[in-house]
């Protein structure tokens, strides 16, 4: 027997949240360098901007994305587009790291062939949060998100298909990864304010890769 044998790393197991949506813990975590090496090629070529809300507001979770297609949000509203307007240039590519996680994530969770062709990078430090939004702008909402969190722990909010549904609270953790889609797809969902901590990888930060089929 090796009793130790998960000592500094648990084996992932998954968590139903509903119809739809599961986590599937841990599932990144023996990827994690890797994955934050990609992280770090993709922001040297498009760093990390705080995109404005259709209503003029400053973000407070900063953004960039790799892939054909980019989420970005300004005062004429959100979309997805193949450049970069602060540079002007196509997105990064996606690095194959994060494809092949996300589409072996998808098909653990019983989405098999999902192709993501847009990854949204969110960077939170301690009191960034997100407020509770759908995910409506891509094309084919029968494609689910797959959706990973690497850093310090979030709180994130998951309620209804209505704004004023209640929202469950669910603990999000490095390496964790969430898929969802089929009838939780449009479901409202944010992420509550980051707290104060020290990741042993990324110090004061929290980041969420989700990632799409957009167009
Ligand atoms: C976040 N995530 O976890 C923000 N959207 O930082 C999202 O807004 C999100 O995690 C759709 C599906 C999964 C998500
Ligand atoms: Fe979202």
């Amino acid at each position: 027997m090796t009793p130790d044998l998960f000592a500094d790393s648990c084996a992932p197991w998954q968590e139903a949240v509903c119809e739809g949506a599961v986590v599937l813990r841990r599932y990144a975590l023996a990827q994690d360098r890797s994955l934050l090496a990609a992280v770090d090629s993709v922001t040297a070529a498009a760093p990390f901007r705080h995109m404005l809300t259709p209503g003029g507001y400053r973000m407070s979770v900063a953004m960039t994305n790799c892939g054909p297609l980019g989420w970005v949000s300004d005062e004429s509203g959100y979309r997805y587009d193949a450049c970069d307007p602060v540079s002007g240039r196509p997105w990064p590519a996606m690095p194959t790291v994060f494809a092949e996680l996300a589409t072996a994530a998808a098909t653990a969770a019983g989405f098999p062939d999902f192709m993501p062709d847009a990854c949204l990078i969110n960077r939170y430090e301690p009191g960034a949060r997100l407020s509770l939004h759908q995910d409506r702008n891509e094309r084919d909402f029968r494609q689910p998100i797959v959706s990973l969190s690497l850093g310090l722990p979030a709180v994130f909010l998951f309620g209804g298909l209505r704004r004023s549904e209640p929202a469950r609270r669910i603990p999000l953790e490095h390496g964790d990864v969430v898929v969802w889609g089929g009838p939780a797809r449009l479901r409202y969902h944010g992420v509550l304010a980051l707290k104060e901590g020290a990741h042993p990888l990324l110090g004061r930060r929290r980041l969420n890769l989700t990632f799409r089929k957009a167009g």
